[in-house]
């Protein structure tokens, strides 16, 4: 088992913390928000979470975001804004900027986006004109509502285009990508994906987008701390314009960012930004960006992502070993996609998230490709590594989860099962605390 110094930063388990303060402080001004807030905590300590798109911010990250910064108006940009008073938020979104294209090797960065959509509505913006036809994965196979899903934005102001992945394999099928965007000559194409379990090929997106005369997208959300610390390949200098979030794999505050290396395209980019798309910037957030990507900068971060992509297959390994198939044959990266069928045909998605959920086990149900089953039904579970592996877990116990997992989903639903493995996994959290 991990000792206390070697986990990831602020993950030590001291009698007091800042948490601590915070809890006495509201209980006092506002104890019903106190209670919801220790309840939460509690739910996080004493739970394992798999969702692939959350994790565990360490303290400093947690504590920016709830700084004095949340008090300030800054529209506009570091030297450049509509209210006085910014010295100090000036110098945090430069050392945010600056900090994230060092980790990304890129020219420029707008750290302003509140979350991915936003990022993606900013990069749509000024990359395409309203009526101009995006090329993507849909939401079913894979992509994210942003990326074209008709009742989004995305769907609505722009022609939409889907590519697929290839139905025996469940690969990115680049020929046939290639061969729709010669089709639907398409403004811009996307790439980067919520539910993708292996390597994107960004050479070959950005090779189909020349041969079109596209522009190439690539939203990293899912993957940004993976591509940061070269444990996948980064979409520079690949991608014409790069969106992510910053608290997936990347673990800082909930967030978006845009990057690019093209002067013109970062003009129209902020320009889309503020004024095009939002008002104020969350200042707060944007310190506790600064924060965590000078986290993501040091040398235990890139041991932590590696460790992602070895629990993921760890615990991959153990569930096919189980009976369970995985789409597209295993991952490569920090997700998984179950098909539940495999070991036995009636469980659903939304059975197995809610038998789980009280097992003690966070996740979502989830869509495979080509799914007969309605969304909000699904055949399969998505399960990410990233939150489990900042707590301190490694292969080992990766082998211990997928054996609740198969335990819960095995018993269909059976109470006493699910009682014993939350007691099993209660006391197991408690060797693994959360940062603090
Ligand atoms: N909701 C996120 C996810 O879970 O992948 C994407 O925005």
């Amino acid at each position: 088992m991990q000792t206390a110094k070697e986990r990831p930063s602020g993950a030590a388990s001291p009698s007091h913390s800042m948490s601590d303060d915070l809890l006495a402080l509201l209980g006092g001004v506002d104890p019903q928000v106190s209670q919801i807030l220790a309840g939460e905590r509690e739910r996080q300590e004493s739970t394992l979470e798999l969702i692939a798109s959350e994790n565990h911010v360490s303290a400093a990250v947690m504590h920016a975001a709830g700084s004095w910064m949340t008090n300030k108006y800054a529209e506009g940009y570091p030297g450049k804004r509509y209210y006085g008073g910014c010295e100090f938020h000036d110098q945090a979104e430069e050392l945010a900027r600056n900090r994230a294209k060092q980790l990304f090797g890129c020219a420029y960065a707008n750290v302003q986006p509140h979350c991915g959509a936003n990022a993606n509505i900013a990069a749509f913006m000024a990359l395409m004109n309203p009526g101009d036809t995006v090329l993507s994965l849909p939401i079913k196979s894979g992509g994210h509502l942003s990326h074209g899903l008709k009742v989004n934005f995305s769907g609505t102001f722009y022609k939409v285009a889907d590519y697929s992945l290839d139905p025996s394999t469940e690969l990115l099928d680049y020929d046939e990508i290639e061969r729709i965007a010669r089709e639907c000559q398409p403004k811009l194409i996307i790439c980067g994906y919520s539910a993708y379990s292996r390597t994107i090929d960004f050479a070959r997106f950005r090779a189909i987008a020349d041969t079109v005369g596209a522009l190439l997208m690539a939203d990293i959300a899912h993957i940004a701390g993976l591509c940061a610390t070269g444990v996948h390949p980064s979409p520079f200098p690949f991608a014409h314009v790069v969106t992510t979030t910053t608290h997936k794999t990347l673990r800082g505050p909930r967030g978006g960012m845009v990057m690019t290396n093209d002067e013109e395209l970062a003009t129209k980019v902020d320009r889309k930004v503020f004024p095009g798309s939002q008002g104020g910037p969350l200042m707060h957030i944007i310190a506790a960006k600064a924060v965590a990507f000078g986290e993501a900068l040091r040398p235990e971060f890139t041991s932590y992502c590696q460790q992602v992509v070895k629990n993921a297959k760890a615990l991959a390994a153990e569930l096919q070993s189980r009976g369970y198939r995985l789409c597209a044959g295993g991952t490569d990266n920090h997700l998984m996609l179950v098909d539940l069928r495999a070991r036995n045909a009636d469980l659903t998605g939304a059975d197995a998230e809610k038998w789980l959920e009280r097992s003690g086990i966070i996740c979502n149900k989830n869509g495979i490709p080509n799914d007969p089953r309605p969304p909000m039904v699904t055949s399969g579970l998505r399960l990410g590594t990233p939150a489990l592996t900042t707590r301190g877990l490694r292969e080992p116990q990766m082998t211990r989860v997928a054996t609740w997992l198969d335990e819960v989903m095995g018993s269909k639903g059976d109470a006493s099962t699910s009682a014993r493995v939350r007691g099993e996994i209660k006391e197991f959290c408690r060797d693994f605390p959360l940062p603090h």
